[in-house]
């Protein structure tokens, strides 16, 4: 008995410290936010800026779902996420984060860059494909 308990106490553990490797580092949120929701609550995206690119390039949204999109600005200025087709458009500052829930409401693949002058020339451009999922 207690050697069938113990089995299956380890994979949970290891579910436990996967979860929490995952949380993202950083920002300035006091806490994590309670997670009473269930599949209510919306799914969240990370993106990571950098001097002068996103991390990744290409993200992917579920149509007609609302999608926390995760800022992270790990870069030495200030970057954007814009998306105009989606009007998706969240600032950070130098080492700071953001964030803003969006539902996208039409698929298809739409432009994403950084409005701040010169950072979309310098490689601070993706895409944004929004699907059914
Ligand atoms: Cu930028």
């Amino acid at each position: 008995m207690l050697r069938l308990r113990l089995v299956r106490f380890w994979p949970l553990a290891a579910a436990a410290l996967a979860l929490a490797a995952c949380a993202p580092a950083g920002g300035s949120a006091a806490g994590a936010a309670p997670k009473g929701g269930g599949s209510a609550a919306p799914t969240e995206v990370y993106v990571v800026a950098t001097d002068f690119k996103f991390d990744p390039p290409l993200i992917r949204l579920p149509a007609g779902k609302p999608v926390t999109l995760v800022f992270d600005n790990k870069g030495s200025v200030e970057h954007d996420l814009h998306v105009a087709a989606l009007s998706i458009h969240i600032h950070a500052n130098a080492g700071q984060g953001a964030k803003a829930t969006v539902t996208a409401d039409k698929g298809g693949a739409f432009d994403l860059d950084c409005t701040i002058p010169g950072h979309r020339e310098l490689g601070m451009k993706g895409s944004m494909v929004v699907a059914a999922q």
